[in-house]
């Protein structure tokens, strides 16, 4: 398979229903242009202040969730992240290619750091019999599967060569139908499914869009940090009007957002998730978490001391 064939611009008068048809034939497409110089620039100017360090007690920061990546709820990086996230062309593309209106169910800012093994194998994100946690009552069935019920979305924000995105060309066209993991299908469905890899390697600004039933992962092991918005759609005609965690945002930034754009932010959705069960809040279960918690609600001992101190000398004075 070619790689042109999975890139289109924007520019191209006919791109909404090309990006249409690449994402009905292979399951992905990478769409150049979208967004201009100076909106890249601004997020970047926002990412370089959030990805310096962790945020501890409230100080601007990313969430780490594992050795080799961190991330962020999209939406702290400000106007310029919603403005990506809540494209009208791309909400065109989505809601057109899956009939349906749709949800952005997730949206992260994602860090990875280089490894030389695969932490995050290729899979399928959604099977018969899928369902969001334990508690969730809403369950994937037969009928369901044939619908694109989520589609994936992934902005590069630099060249990304080693390490990118990579898809399995028409596997959406499987209905996952042995499941979300590889290990799970017959052989000769394995080979086929590996032999139509196809790696996004793209530029920075560039957006792949992708049917999240196909076969699908990061190209690991990858020689270079990756930074990405991580976004998911889902189709309200199967899941209803649903996020998986209720979206953080600033008040502030929502002034210029239309009813259609509030829509699919998720105004007046259903919740699957909690806030305090969602993946950012993962370091809970981290084996230094509560020593860590302890040095944070202690580290102002030292001006403590000196109140107490300056008291006992003003006593000992009077
Ligand atoms: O990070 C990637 O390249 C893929 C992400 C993904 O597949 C997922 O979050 O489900
Ligand atoms: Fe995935």
């Amino acid at each position: 398979m070619n790689r042109q064939n999975n890139t289109i611009s924007c520019s191209s008068k006919y791109f909404i229903k090309e990006a249409i048809f690449n994402l009905e034939k292979n399951g992905v497409v990478i769409i150049k242009n979208l967004f201009n110089s100076d909106h890249l620039e601004e997020i970047e100017h926002s990412w370089n202040k959030n990805f310096k360090k962790p945020s501890i007690s409230g100080t601007l920061g990313y969430y780490r969730t594992s050795f080799a990546k961190a991330v962020l709820p999209l939406f702290l990086l400000g106007k310029p992240s919603l403005q990506v996230a809540l494209d009208k062309r791309v909400i065109a593309i989505i809601e057109k290619y899956m009939k349906s209106k749709c949800t952005l169910a997730e949206a992260n800012a994602v860090w990875h750091k280089p490894t030389n093994y695969i932490y995050f194998p290729v899979h399928s994100d959604f099977a018969v019999g899928w369902k969001k946690s334990q508690l969730s009552k809403f369950k994937i069935g037969q009928k369901d599967i044939k619908h694109p019920v989520g589609i994936g979305a992934m902005l590069y924000l630099h060249d990304t060569y080693s390490g990118a995105f990579k898809y399995s060309l028409g596997s959406h066209k499987l209905y996952s139908k042995f499941g979300q993991h590889l290990k799970d299908y017959p052989k000769h469905i394995q080979k086929k499914i590996n032999e139509n890899i196809f790696i996004c390697k793209g530029q920075k600004g560039d957006l792949i869009i992708f049917d999240d039933r196909g076969f699908h992962g990061p190209d690991q092991p990858s020689k270079k940090d990756r930074s990405v918005f991580l976004l998911d759609y889902y189709r309200n005609n199967t899941f209803g009007s649903t996020v998986v965690s209720s979206h953080t945002v600033k008040i502030t930034d929502l002034s210029n957002l239309d009813k259609t754009q509030l829509r699919v932010l998720g105004l007046g959705a259903q919740e699957m998730v909690k806030r305090e069960e969602y993946v950012g809040t993962r370091f809970k279960k981290n084996l230094f978490y509560n020593f860590i918690a302890w040095i944070v609600d202690n580290a102002y001992f030292y001006i403590h001391i000196k109140l107490l101190l300056k008291k006992k000398i003003k006593n000992l004075l009077n």
